[in-house]
């Protein structure tokens, strides 16, 4: 009875994770926050909300694994993409959002540990980055 209660609090409690600004000049006032919902069957959704962003321009973003280049700052690890969000187009106030709906188990420990921001049409370009694992392994 225990586990099955506690199995059903987790479903449906949503957890948020905020972006943080790179050091970078692009978009300086972009910011916003990823809400990761666990759903039945092994499921997971991810809503991205974002402020802040230029105006008509189109975005792409992706959960990335925890890389080489840190044990410690997932943003800055350059790890590998593990789940990519459908492309977005910030609307004339700068607000975007998007969803996917992935396996968890793709995104699980640290193939989960970070989701980046980039511009659509120069991925270099990563104004934010949300940190959801904080060190690896
Ligand atoms: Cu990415």
């Amino acid at each position: 009875m225990t586990s099955l209660l506690s199995a059903c609090t987790m479903m449906g409690q949503p957890k948020t994770f905020t972006f943080r600004h790179n050091p970078i000049a692009a978009d300086p006032q972009a910011a916003g926050s990823a809400q990761v919902m666990t759903q039945a069957g092994g499921m997971v959704t991810t809503t991205l909300t974002l402020t802040g962003l230029t105006p008509g321009k189109t975005y792409a973003a992706h959960y990335h694994a925890f890389g080489p280049d840190s044990n410690t700052d997932p943003c800055a690890s350059n790890g590998p993409v593990t789940v990519g969000f459908p492309s977005f187009t910030a609307d004339a106030a700068g607000r975007a959002s998007t969803t996917v709906t992935s396996e968890m188990a793709k995104i699980a420990g640290d193939q989960g540990a970070y989701i980046n921001v980039h511009y659509g049409d120069d991925l270099k370009v990563v104004p934010v980055c949300a940190p959801l694992k904080m060190t690896k392994g």
